[in-house]
């Protein structure tokens, strides 16, 4: 049994996690920077620790200090949040060390999907569709030729250990594709401290679509169905939506037990994204998250799920609350990423927040730990706070937003807020009519 948990995150996330607990009866211990001694998840804590200054690699991300909170609160567990060490193998490998619980999949599943090749591999072996290329790591020139040749152009040269859309290179034709593999090398030799890259075909439009997957880690798993993401600008997402307006759901519980019966014989445990490019009614495989994303809430409002619990019973060994027959997906939900930031440049605006008020009303979830006099520091992720509106249909959804979207006011700063003015009254959006690529065109042509 779990009885204490310590949190190693900050902001929204350190929130959301305290109140799966706290409705859990689960004591929680708090960890904050000398910049977030004013934090809500500092307050809203039974127990907090100071553990460094502002820089996240003297705090949030120093496992250290972390393990030593730990042993100074007596807390057995430790939930990552996202980010940070949420997906950090020695972390996981030095808490199982101590005897402390890591919320979480086991360190040789996040191993496995931190290294592209490694990860695209396994899901190809474990039934799961992939993006055709190369067979493992492109070597040399003559190998990147005749790769390209047998997937045919464009391709994509991705790094090993890249993710996130870092370190990729396209080659439109031959005579590209030399300059791409070399730049994508040396770029991932500089960035990650490893040249390994590998080939892929190169998908035009497609959208990017996620599955959301969890395991017991005895050998059952379920899916809760899809989200979609595609609404996202330098490979930051800003909207995301669940059902995906371009499945049906067939393609939905086709796409969601072939993931759940991958999940089944990887005996994997814990929450986990397997991500998508979806075009032309096809999926191909390009990555897997193996912690809990920011836009879970959008899967929690139309399963009425709550991850977190799951997380937490999971890691406990007591099993999924649920099986797959007993879910029922209902209605839509959208979430928009309010973040501290410029509306069209996104350049980030820390400052103090004036006035802050959320909307509510039926079908409303704000998650945001900022309040009115909150002092947003510089020095962390810009996600201030996250609108979750749920309807029963996507245009219900849609009329809510607009709405609730009026109601909400934060000033002092700039947010992302107008942002989503626009979009929910966009005839594109409206129609569910978008692609990877259609945020950064809009802004640009605007
Ligand atoms: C691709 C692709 C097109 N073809 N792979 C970017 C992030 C990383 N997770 C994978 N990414 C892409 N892989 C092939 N074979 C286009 C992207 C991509 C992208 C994917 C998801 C969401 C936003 C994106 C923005 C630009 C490129």
């Amino acid at each position: 049994m779990i009885s204490k948990i310590l949190i190693a995150n900050r902001g929204e996330i350190a929130l959301r996690v305290l109140r799966a607990c706290k409705e859990l009866g689960i004591a929680t211990v708090a960890v904050h920077s000398t910049a977030d001694s004013d934090a809500m998840h500092v307050r809203l804590a039974d127990e907090s620790v100071c553990i460094g200054p502002p820089p996240s690699r003297d705090s949030y991300l120093n496992i250290h200090q972390i393990v030593a909170a730990c042993e100074i609160t007596g807390a057995d567990a430790v939930h990552p949040g996202y980010g940070f060490l949420s997906e950090n193998a020695k972390f996981a490998d030095i808490l199982d060390a101590h005897g402390i619980t890591f919320i979480g999949p086991t360190a040789d599943h996040i191993r496995i999907m931190g290294d592209k090749i490694t990860a695209k591999q396994t899901a190809q072996d474990l039934g799961i569709p992939v993006v055709p290329g190369s067979a493992g790591e492109v070597l040399s020139d003559e190998d990147a030729i005749k790769t390209a040749r047998e997937i045919g152009y464009p391709v994509l040269i991705k790094a090993t250990a890249g993710g996130g859309g870092r370190g990729m290179k396209v080659a439109k034709t031959e005579e590209d594709l030399l300059e791409a593999f070399n730049t994508a090398r040396s770029e991932a030799a500089n960035a990650f401290g490893n040249d390994s890259v590998y080939m892929e075909k190169y998908l035009g439009k497609p959208r990017h679509i996620e599955i959301q997957v969890f395991g017991d880690g005895a050998g059952n798993a379920i899916h809760l169905g899809e989200r979609d993401c595609s609404l996202q600008r330098r490979h930051q997402k800003i909207w995301e939506e669940a059902n995906s307006p371009a499945l049906n759901v067939e393609q939905r519980m086709k796409i969601g037990q072939i993931c759940a019966d991958a999940m089944r014989k990887l005996k994997y445990r814990g929450a986990g994204t397997i991500e998508f490019l979806y075009e032309n009614g096809e999926f191909y495989f390009i990555e897997m998250n193996t912690r809990l994303q920011v836009e879970h809430p959008v899967t929690e409002a139309i399963t009425g799920i709550d991850l977190v619990h799951e997380q937490i019973r999971v890691a406990s060994g007591n099993g999924l609350s649920v099986t797959q027959d007993e879910i029922v997906f209902s209605g839509h939900a959208i979430e928009c990423r309010i973040n501290a930031e410029d509306p069209r440049t996104f350049v980030p605006s820390p400052g103090t927040i004036t006035h802050f008020h959320a909307p509510g009303g039926l079908g409303v979830r704000v998650d945001s730990g900022v309040y009115a006099g909150y002092k947003i520091p510089p020095y962390y992720d810009s996600l201030i706070g996250k609108l979750i509106v749920h309807g029963r249909t996507r245009v219900e959804c849609m009329m809510r937003l607009r709405r609730v979207l009026d109601e909400f006011v934060i000033d002092g700063i700039k947010t992302t807020l107008p942002l989503f003015q626009d979009l929910v009254s966009n005839p594109d959006i409206a129609n569910g009519d978008y692609d990877i690529h259609w945020l950064e065109h809009y802004l640009a042509n605007d």
